[in-house]
Parts: structure tokens; C-alpha cells; sequence
């Protein structure tokens, strides 16, 4: 047993909490920007919403593997010897007959903080140990841009790793373009486990700089404060990049001896924009009428890039759309003909404000992780594909220039993440998610993914276990203390595939003889070989202390600044050696929705497209200001968002008035592939034609396939590749309409658990 430390404390993805004399979770007085999503963190542990026991669908139960009734059915309690027995013999029955292909083990999701106690790892472990499974690639975060980076400048630097520092930006730039914004609301995340928020203070400081901040938006609330906003129609960005390129070009301004020097495919790229190459410039006049600017508001816009010192930052968002490649590939052209990128502070970068501690300084070395072992299986699929891999078994696909094929999935098994909350095209997903013959889930509560699960785990929070946390963008390394013990029957995931391991000959692999304490002792004494840091306390010192600080971090440098001085010792991994506004490779692979170059392709939906004739609003399904994704849903400051229980929409005065709609009406948002119930705010922060629905609000189909009850944008959104190139998810692509909600309100029964 650890001994109990006198303060106890617990680390969560938005902050760390201490708990007071009542046990409740207050912020720790080390952050200065505490996140409300925490309240009520302690009560979560006793919600009625918790998986209790180990739960068994019914119809798999009584007639064995088989889809049918998924998601339908009730569930009946067993005890966990024979939950044990039922998942081990289900993983050897699938890897006999079908081979370890056949298990879908992705397990893509946030879980909780926490080094050991991090679901993930904990079953890739298992299913190594297992013989192996087919695995995911990418996220949902950033896939686009992590696909077509390295195309293009040779590393996925700048999207989560490597940007250039805000103490830099704030010392060498006048003005910083932020596409996408830097909403402060996403600064409340920090993956891993986060104590002290810093985006406030960085952003801030350039204010009080005199930086220039620019918010190029459909949202106007979109950064915590700016000096122009510049309301631009969803996904059209690259046309407006388009014409500031068209603008510094026609003014001269192409900074030539940069392109010779670190590009190659300038010319082509010129030949594009200036119109020589397909009859069409790029010009404010074109781009105003795609984008929804003023032709005036263009053009001051590309006067400021020429007469202040830019930084062009772009947020992730703008890449989870279809083609989202193109803004990526494009801010980057940009900043290459204005030959900004290796500047200090200069050039271009993406995240900044998506996420917080992008531009902090980043650690020099790496924490001590759980080992994952080795996938015996060279099986994956992009992470964004699971209905059409479910729904297509053997189908081909294109992939970064190859024809893949999607292997037969038969059994999936999830911890730690929610598809149901995190994929587009949710009813598309149900009926994808009937085909395989087991599904076996843990989880901490009733999810639509639990209630969607053939085989429920119920597994504890990070409240209920000892734990070590940090975050690869803070260098503190945090203890967590168990604060309330698990409620029913819950375990910790390591306890429950120690069990099933058991079962299958494989415990003493699993575990190395170890407990769960002195797994966290084992990782802590990895720290000094990892870190470089030696004289540390002893770990009952530190399990009884506020945590460790290194402070080791990399040397200040802007992105590609390397590159820029010595380009010849610092080739980038392209072709060309040089950043490639031309790609050869991807030219090669001749895809309609990713040509050569960066270029403005019109999206399926958009507020352009013949498909507003019947949806004629652009829906955003932003990242939720009060909970993490799905998590703390039920938490307070979640519901006391809520509408008469509907997760809040928002729509401009001037939408709802054309609609005969007000303010706190219940209204139905639908398209096609299918509806759902919201509870409507107005706001003149939206551009009008747009509205804004956040994720996470927990699926609750009041039949299954049918209209969802409360407010999850993923009934609405489009299941479909970015590109063939990377195959990421494009949410942010998606037309509905709104009308109001006159029936009587359907029940919210997501919170409660299932019969
Ligand atoms: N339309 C639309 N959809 C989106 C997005 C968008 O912008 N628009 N954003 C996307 C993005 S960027 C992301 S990253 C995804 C996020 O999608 P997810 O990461 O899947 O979302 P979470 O709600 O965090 O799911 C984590 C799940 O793990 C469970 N959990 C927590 N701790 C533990 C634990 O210790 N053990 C176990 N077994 N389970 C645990 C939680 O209860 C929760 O159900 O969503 C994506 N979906
Ligand atoms: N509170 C909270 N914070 C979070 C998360 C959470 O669940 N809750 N999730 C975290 C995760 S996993 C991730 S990956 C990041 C995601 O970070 P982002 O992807 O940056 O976040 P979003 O909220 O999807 O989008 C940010 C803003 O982009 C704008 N936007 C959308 N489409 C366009 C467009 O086409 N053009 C322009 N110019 N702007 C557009 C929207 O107005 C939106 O408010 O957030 C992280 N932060
Ligand atoms: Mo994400």
C-alpha cells in the first residue's frame, strides 16, 4: 500500500484538482487558468450513468456471437470469472478460425490521463501479447495534415510537435493570421494530464506586444480577443489564401530568392494563381464571391501580409474537412512566396490555440510510458474508415498512393474511447457496427458504445486509482491520487485484462509479476534514464509531494529556422530536398481530390454548393467548451448548458428570424443522413448561414437509427475521406437545415443506464 499523502490530488486532461476537507475537487492553485470542466470531477464517481458490474447482452448470451439485437437488446449481469472466461474464449475463438487480423483492436480515444492506467496501452498490450490485431493510424485531430505534411516540407513539424515558439512570434511578428481562430475554449485540453493552462498568458502577451491578431472565422468569438475579423464561409479558406497569394504576387512582392533557394514547383504554383495556367485568376474579385469577403477586405488583408511581418497560424480544424489538405499545403505556399518560413517567429504553423501548449516550450526528453510490446499483425486501417472497413470487408481503398485493402473484421474490442461520440455519420455507423460477431467494450459509463457492446467491462476513473500523469507538453511529472473507491464492481483496465490474460496462459507476460503500485514504481524509476535528470526523491517522497519539475527543454528555435540557414547540411526528407509547392509524388498518384499542387476544389457541401438549395446551412460541430468530447457529459457544467436537456445550437438572429424560431426553442437539425434535437441560442457572433453544434453530447437515438434525441452532431456529418490521399475524417464539411420542434419532447434517457 502507497502511504496516503497529505494533500491528495488528481490529474485530469483539463487540469489538475486537489480534493478538499468534503473530498471534493477543487482546482490546485498552481494553474492559473483552472478549467470549469472539472466540477463535480468526485461526484462523476457516484453517477448513475456508471457501469456497475460486468453486463452480457442478452442475445449473445443465449445464442452466441452474432450482430443482431446489437445495441437493442437488454443487457444481463455476470460475475467477472465468467466475463473473464467469456472474453478469453472469444479472442481465442476469433484468432483460431479467422486469424489475429480478424480483431479490430484501434481503440482510438482520449480515455483518461495517466501514464499506467492509460486504456490504450493497457490493451495493445493484451492484444500483442495476444498475437496481435489490426490496428489504427492517425486521429481525428489532425490526419489530413499529418498525411500531407511530410509531402511536403518532410515531417509533420509544426502540427503537433516542433512549432515555433510564442516567445518568438511575440518578439519578431506584427501580425498573426489565425484561420480557424484560437478559441480559448480548446486551451482548456492538454493531453496527458495538464497543471498550469498557458495558452491565455502567451496570447496575452502579444496583445500587449501591439501584435496585430486577425481572426479569420465563421465565428467571431473565435480567439479571446482581436483586432479584425474577417467572417469567412466555412472551408473556403484556401480561396482567400489564394487571393493574398494573387495580391503579393501582382504587387511584385514574390520573394524570388526564396523560392530558387528552399522550393521547388514555384512556377507552377505562380502559373495557377496568376490564372496562365487554366485561364482563371486568383484574385480578390474571384475569391470574394466563394469566400463571402468583400473584394476590399481581401485586398487590405493582403496589404497587411506585405506591410507587417506575418505569422500565418492555422488551426486544426481547418483540416477536418474535405480536401483539407489544401489549407495546410496552401498557408505553407503562401508563407514561402512572402519568404517568410524560417524566420525567426515568421512562417507559418499549425495548432496554436486547437490544443493548449502549442508554441510552449517543448521538452527535451520523453516520459516513461507503459510498454505496448510488438504487433505480430501488419494489418491497419486509416483510423476514420472503421464503417467502411465493418461494412466492406476485403474492399479496396486508396491510401496515400496505394490500393489497400480492408481486412474482415469479426471481432472489435474498444477501451478508452467512444466511437459513438467520435465518428461521422453516426446511424451509418450502427448499421456498419451490426456485421461483426463480438464487440466487447470497457468502460467507466453507459455510452452509446457500452449500450452498442455485446460484452460491457465496467472500469474505474481516475479518481478511483493511484496513478502518474504528465503531458509531453509540460514538463511536470504529477502524482494521482485515488480519492473514492470504484463504484459496484468497476476495476481498473489492467485489472481486468490481468483476469482475462489469466484465462488465456498469458498473466505472467502481461503483468511481469507485477502489481499496479509497483508498476508505478517501475515507471518512475525509468524517469532518470529517459529524462537525463539524476538526483530524484524517492518515489514515497514524491507520491507524497505536488510533483516533479524538469526543466529541460529544447533550444528556442522557430519552424524550419535550420533549414533556412543551412539548407544544404538540413535537406528536408522530400524528393527535392527543398519545401515542395509541387509535389511530383502526389501529382503521380493522380487523385481528383488531391492534385499536384495547392488548390481550391469545391467541397460536396458547402454554403456554395446546389445542395443548399435544400440544406442551406453550414453546420460546425466544434470542439465543446464544457466537457472533453463525450466525457463529463453529465457533469454540471455540461448540463447546466443544456435546453430544456438538448445540447445548445447556435444560429444568427437573422437564420432563426427567416425560420420563425427564438431564442431556448427545441429544434430539429437534419439532412439526409439524419436528425437530431438542439436547443437553439442566438448569436451575432455567426456569420449568417452558418450554425454551430458542439460535439459530445451523448447519443440517444430515441429508436435505434432514428432522430437523436439530444444533440450529437455526428448523426448529421459526412462519413467520407478528406481525400484519397489521407483518407482523415471531414467533419467540418456537412449542410443541414433547421426547423422548430413542435411535437412533444422525447425523454433524454442517454444518462440513464440501460434495461
Ligand atoms: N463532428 C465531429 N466529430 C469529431 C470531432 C469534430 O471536430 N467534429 N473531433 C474529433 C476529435 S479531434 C477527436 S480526438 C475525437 C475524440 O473522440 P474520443 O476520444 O473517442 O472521445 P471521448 O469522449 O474522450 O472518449 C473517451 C472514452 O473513454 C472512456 N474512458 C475514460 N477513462 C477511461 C479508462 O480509464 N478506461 C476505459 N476503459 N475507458 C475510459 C470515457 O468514458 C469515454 O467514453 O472526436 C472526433 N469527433
Ligand atoms: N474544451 C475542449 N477543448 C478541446 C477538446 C474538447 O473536447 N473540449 N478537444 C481537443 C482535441 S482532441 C482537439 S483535436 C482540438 C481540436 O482543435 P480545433 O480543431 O482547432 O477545434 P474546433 O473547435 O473543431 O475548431 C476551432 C474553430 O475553427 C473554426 N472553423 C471551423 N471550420 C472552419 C473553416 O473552414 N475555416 C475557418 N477559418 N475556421 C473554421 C470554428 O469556428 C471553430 O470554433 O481541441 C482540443 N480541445
Ligand atoms: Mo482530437
Amino acid at each position: 500500500m502507497l502511504p496516503a499523502p497529505p494533500e491528495r490530488r488528481i490529474v485530469t486532461h483539463w487540469g489538475s484538482y486537489r480534493a478538499d476537507e468534503q473530498g471534493r475537487a477543487v482546482p490546485v492553485a498552481e494553474d492559473p487558468a483552472p478549467s470549469a470542466i472539472g466540477r463535480g470531477l468526485e461526484a462523476m464517481s457516484r453517477s448513475p450513468a456508471r457501469v456497475l458490474r460486468p453486463m452480457v447482452r442478452r442475445g449473445w448470451l443465449e445464442n452466441g456471437p452474432g450482430g443482431g439485437g446489437r445495441g437493442r437488446d437488454a443487457f444481463v449481469p455476470v460475475s467477472w470469472d465468467e466475463a473473464e472466461r467469456l472474453v478469453a474464449a472469444e479472442v481465442d475463438r476469433v484468432r483460431r478460425l479467422h486469424g489475429n487480423a480478424a480483431i479490430y483492436g484501434g481503440s482510438y480515444g482520449w480515455a483518461s490521463a495517466g501514464r499506467f492506467h492509460h486504456a490504450q496501452s493497457q490493451i495493445h498490450r493484451f492484444l500483442n501479447l495476444a498475437g496481435g490485431y489490426t490496428r489504427s493510424v492517425q486521429n481525428y485531430s489532425y490526419a489530413a495534415g499529418d498525411v500531407i505534411l511530410p509531402y511536403i516540407t518532410g515531417s509533420a513539424a509544426g502540427l503537433s510537435f516542433g512549432h515555433t515558439p510564442w516567445s518568438e512570434i511575440r518578439a519578431h511578428a506584427r501580425q498573426v493570421l489565425m484561420f480557424g481562430g484560437m478559441p480559448a475554449r480548446n486551451t482548456q485540453v492538454n493531453g496527458g494530464g495538464t497543471q498550469r493552462h498557458g495558452f491565455g498568458a502567451d496570447f496575452d502577451a502579444c496583445r500587449a506586444a501591439g501584435l496585430r491578431m486577425v481572426l479569420i472565422s465563421p465565428l467571431g468569438d473565435d480567439a479571446p480577443a482581436c483586432d479584425a475579423w474577417l467572417a469567412l464561409r466555412p472551408t473556403t479558406d484556401v480561396a482567400l489564401m489564394l487571393a493574398l497569394a494573387h495580391e503579393v504576387i501582382a504587387a511584385g512582392r514574390v520573394d524570388r530568392a526564396f523560392l530558387d533557394r528552399y522550393t521547388t514547383g514555384g512556377e507552377t504554383v505562380l502559373a495557377y494563381v496568376t490564372g496562365a495556367a487554366d485561364g482563371m485568376a486568383k484574385s480578390p474579385a474571384w475569391a470574394a464571391p466563394i469566400t463571402g469577403l468583400p473584394e476590399g477586405e481581401i485586398r487590405a488583408l493582403a496589404q497587411s501580409v506585405m506591410d507587417l511581418p506575418t505569422f500565418i497560424a492555422v488551426s486544426w480544424s481547418l483540416q477536418r474537412a474535405r480536401h483539407g489538405e489544401q489549407p495546410y499545403w496552401m498557408a505553407i505556399t503562401l508563407a514561402a512566396l512572402l519568404g517568410t518560413i524560417g524566420k525567426p517567429g515568421l512562417g507559418f504553423g499549425f495548432g496554436y490555440g486547437s490544443i493548449d501548449g502549442i508554441g510552449q516550450a517543448e521538452n527535451a526528453y520523453s516520459w516513461p510510458k507503459l510498454g505496448q510490446g510488438s504487433n505480430p499483425v501488419d494489418s491497419f486501417i486509416p483510423v476514420a474508415r472503421i464503417a467502411d472497413m465493418l461494412l466492406a470487408p476485403g474492399g479496396a481503398y486508396p491510401y496515400r498512393g496505394e490500393t489497400r485493402h480492408y481486412p474482415d473484421i469479426r471481432l472489435v474490442y474498444w477501451a478508452g474511447g467512444n466511437p459513438f461520440h467520435h465518428h461521422q455519420d453516426l446511424n451509418r455507423l450502427v448499421r456498419a457496427w451490426q456485421r461483426p460477431e463480438t464487440v466487447i467494450v470497457h468502460e467507466p459509463w453507459w455510452t452509446a458504445t457500452a449500450r452498442h457492446a455485446d460484452i460491457v467491462l465496467p472500469a474505474t476513473l481516475p479518481t478511483e486509482r493511484d496513478d502518474i500523469a504528465a503531458s509531453g507538453r509540460e514538463p511536470l511529472f504529477l502524482p494521482s491520487h485515488k480519492i473514492a473507491e470504484p463504484p459496484g464492481e468497476a476495476r481498473d483496465d489492467y485489472a481486468i485484462l490481468t483476469g482475462i490474460a489469466r484465462h488465456l496462459g498469458l498473466e505472467a507476460d502481461f503483468t511481469e509479476g507485477r502489481s499496479a503500485e509497483a508498476w508505478l514504481r517501475h515507471l518512475y524509476a525509468g524517469l532518470p534514464a529517459l529524462t537525463g535528470q539524476g538526483d530524484l526523491p524517492d518515489f514515497e517522497d514524491f507520491w507524497q509531494g505536488t510533483g516533479l519539475r524538469i526543466d529541460r527543454s529544447r533550444p528556442v528555435r522557430s519552424l524550419l529556422q535550420r533549414f533556412r540557414e543551412t539548407p544544404e547540411r538540413h535537406r528536408l526528407h522530400t524528393p527535392s530536398g527543398r519545401i515542395e509547392l509541387y509535389s511530383q509524388t502526389i501529382a503521380g498518384f493522380a487523385l481528383p481530390d488531391c492534385p499536384g499542387h495547392a488548390a481550391w476544389l469545391e467541397p460536396e457541401e458547402w454554403l456554395g454548393a446546389p445542395a443548399t438549395a435544400r440544406y442551406p446551412l453550414h453546420l460546425l460541430s466544434t470542439q465543446p467548451a464544457t466537457r472533453l468530447h463525450s466525457q463529463m457529459d453529465a457533469g454540471p457544467t455540461a448540463q447546466e448548458s443544456k435546453i430544456r436537456g438538448r445540447e445548445p445550437l447556435r444560429m444568427n438572429p437573422a437564420d432563426a428570424a427567416a425560420r420563425g424560431l427564438a431564442a431556448g426553442d427545441v429544434v430539429r437539425v437534419f439532412n439526409d443522413r439524419g436528425a437530431c434535437l438542439a436547443g437553439l441560442v442566438l448569436s451575432e457572433a455567426l456569420l449568417p448561414g452558418v450554425v454551430q453544434l458542439a460535439t459530445g453530447a451523448w447519443y440517444d437515438p430515441v429508436e435505434p437509427g432514428g432522430l437523436d434525441a439530444h444533440g450529437n452532431p455526428n448523426v448529421l456529418t459526412r462519413d467520407q475521406g478528406a481525400s484519397m490521399l489521407s483518407q482523415a475524417p471531414s467533419a467540418q464539411s456537412c449542410l443541414v437545415e433547421v426547423a422548430a420542434w413542435t411535437d412533444p419532447l422525447p425523454p433524454i434517457r442517454a444518462f440513464q443506464p440501460p434495461t
